[in-house]
């Protein structure tokens, strides 16, 4: 396969891993990670890796000639907790970039674009349980309010300009590599580090506040496997539901306590409550499932003996 692949937000916490897995299919001199600031060693050394400014229109199109990319995944976004603090820099950065690279694909500089939805597409008045592909969407969010207003525009591009633009709306990603920063999901993230660290947490979301989760690895295959699919099998060009495992904090810290038996939970919510209660607690992806077969891996259970085992090495 021979694909030339710029990565916007490379240093991220799902642009990490995305770029370790592209350059091991794609090979590391075709897989181009870039950030606004430096990213770590081993994505610097392992590959071509430059400073860009994922809302700088102009820079993305000197990277795009200087390495004849024929995709690009913009992965650069300021997450929910976050936007609600900066509201107008959250829809700059969130709008700007996908413009950007939109208008790229438009000008036929490049030929593919991967771009990311999140289930924040949804809010209070969507249905909560096993939430239907196309249903009602009222985001409550500054984020929730740029990732439906990205879906139209990738949609628009597709029909109206027959850019191959490809999205799916992600669950809370869970990692170990690299930490999240700024999102409601998070707390699923901490927990893990801090088991190991400290053998407590103090969760800002309650014990019942169940939501839409996915473990990392099974986040970059249905990534690289949407974006591998025939075109004509990519039949939604706003965005995928896209689901794998649902559990709440009580859940999870019962998990991780089979594997560390002292390990205790306390709750203090906080702003982030209200987010994580305007979103659904379970996602219906049959389309997925149906158009491209996608299909997870990983459950709460084999993902926490994952991560346990290292984050203790
Ligand atoms: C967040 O919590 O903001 C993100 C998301 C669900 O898109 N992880």
């Amino acid at each position: 396969m021979s694909e030339s692949i710029l990565i916007l937000g490379a240093s991220g916490q799902i642009g990490n891993e995305l770029t370790q897995k592209l350059r091991s299919i794609y090979g590391n001199n075709n897989v181009i990670a870039s950030d606004i600031k430096e990213g770590n060693k081993d994505m610097m050394v392992s590959g071509p890796f430059e400073i860009i400014d994922a809302t700088d229109k102009e820079t993305i199109l000197k990277m795009v000639k200087k390495y004849k990319v024929s995709q690009v995944y913009l992965l650069a976004a300021m997450l929910s907790a976050t936007a609600e603090k900066f509201p107008q820099k959250a829809w700059d950065l969130n709008m700007t970039s996908l413009l950007a690279v939109l208008d790229l694909a438009k000008e036929k500089h490049i030929k593919q674009v991967y771009w990311p939805s999140s289930i924040a597409v949804f809010g209070p008045t969507t249905p909560k349980e096993n939430t239907p592909q196309k249903t009602v969407m009222e985001p409550t969010t500054v984020y929730g309010i740029s990732k439906i207003s990205g879906e139209f525009w990738c949609n628009y591009y597709h029909k109206k300009f027959g850019v191959d633009v490809r999205s799916l709306r992600y669950p809370g990603i869970i990692s170990w590599k690299t930490k999240p920063g700024g999102g409601t999901t998070d707390y699923a993230v901490d927990i893990y580090f801090k088991a190991v660290e400290n053998g407590n947490y103090e969760c800002f979301l309650s014990e019942k506040t169940r939501l839409p989760m996915m473990y990392m690895s099974d986040a970059v295959n249905a990534t690289i496997q949407l974006m591998q699919a025939k075109k004509e099998d990519v039949k939604i060009r706003s965005s995928y539901n896209l689901a794998a495992i649902d559990f709440t904090p009580e859940e999870i810290a019962s998990e991780i306590k089979k594997h560390i038996p002292n390990f205790t939970i306390s709750y203090k919510p906080d702003f982030r409550q209200q987010i994580a209660n305007s979103w659904p607690s379970s996602i219906d992806d049959s389309k997925a499932r149906k158009d491209w077969n996608w299909k997870h891996e990983f459950d709460l259970s084999s993902m926490t003996i994952d991560i346990l085992k290292n984050l203790k090495q």
